[in-house]
């Protein structure tokens, strides 16, 4: 157990559901974060969980400014960049990309059946949006995980650390991402600090909980929790029949004005406009875009000749 104590739990802000809509080529996304009503949150541009079966994915697409975190729900994900970099994630697995000044890749769902995961997208700060592309991996067996000597509580550290545990993801914009399992009628509540200048929000993946230290309603699973400011940590209790698993994202606000296009996260239109013509022009970070397609793109399109 974290030998912080959270004293002053943070209230729910707002709530959102996540409904299911069209993205990519044939995939569904449930957005939360980076939908119209919620376009930022300070540190975050997108929290999607997404679904797709091969033939449809995430054909060759770019970024620029920011980090794509996929973590994998079920099944599993292959990715392409047109440096050559080439892989698979399943179940577990988490890939923390820094596209930085640029990244153009396919992330395509990979064997039989349904895949399924989070795919979040963290800012950058302004110093750091031109740095060079990069990627973390690592295989489920090697996140950090812990459960509580009760056995009430299994939480899986993808970044940050807690209950002791703690994850080896370096991240240029303080993070924490926390996947916590919470067993049906838990006696106590899980209550894990969170630092109280950084925004914090709960995504239900499955079960009900309730969030807050409030007789709130109980969220279920697609609920986003925006969690409030003035409290150190967060608050959980599973009063269900059924097992809770969510996850706790946390980051330190960036505070600077976000310019965005799509896939491309800047600080000003005059930046936007100088990305979109370095992507059309192959520079500045761009160049090997220029002769490159992902073996998903040529499949598609021999399937589609026939
Ligand atoms: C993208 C449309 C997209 N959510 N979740 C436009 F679909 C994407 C995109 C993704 C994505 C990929 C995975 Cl593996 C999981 C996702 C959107 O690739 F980047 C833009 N700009
Ligand atoms: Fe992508």
């Amino acid at each position: 157990m974290s030998t912080m104590e959270v004293k002053q739990p943070r209230q729910v802000a707002r709530r959102f559901l996540a409904r299911p809509q069209h993205e990519g080529a044939g995939a569904v996304v449930r957005r939360s974060i980076g939908r119209f009503e919620l376009r930022y949150f300070d540190p975050f541009l997108v929290l999607d969980e997404f679904s797709a079966s091969a033939p449809s994915g995430f054909p060759d697409h770019p970024h620029r400014g920011f980090e794509t975190v996929t973590y994998m729900l079920e099944g599993a994900v292959t990715h392409e960049d047109f440096e050559g970099h080439r892989g698979t994630i399943k179940a577990g697995d988490v890939q923390w990309m820094t596209a930085g000044r640029g990244i153009v890749h396919s992330e395509m769902p990979a064997g039989p059946g349904t895949s399924k995961g989070l795919q979040l997208w963290v800012n950058l700060a302004s110093k750091n949006k031109m740095v060079e592309p990069g990627y973390q991996e690592f295989q489920s067996k090697d996140i950090a995980s812990t459960t509580s000597a009760d056995g009430d509580v299994t939480v899986r550290v993808i970044a940050g650390e807690a209950m002791g545990a703690r994850s080896p993801v370096r991240t240029r914009t303080p993070t924490m991402y926390l996947d916590f399992t919470v067993r049906p009628h838990a006696t106590a509540p899980v209550r894990q600090p969170v630092p109280a200048s950084w925004n914090a929000f709960v995504y239900v993946l499955e079960g009900e909980g309730v969030f807050g230290p409030t007789a709130d309603q109980p969220a279920g699973a697609h609920h986003l929790l925006l969690l409030g400011q003035g409290g150190d940590g967060v608050e959980v209790w599973n009063r269900s029949d059924k097992p809770l698993r969510f996850v706790l994202v946390a980051g330190e606000p960036i505070g600077e004005p976000v310019a965005q296009l799509g896939p491309f996260v800047m600080n000003t239109e005059e930046e936007i406009d100088a990305t979109v013509n370095d992507f059309e022009y192959f520079i500045n970070g761009f160049e090997k875009a220029k002769h490159w397609k992902s073996q998903a793109m040529i499949a598609l399109e021999l399937e589609y000749v026939g």
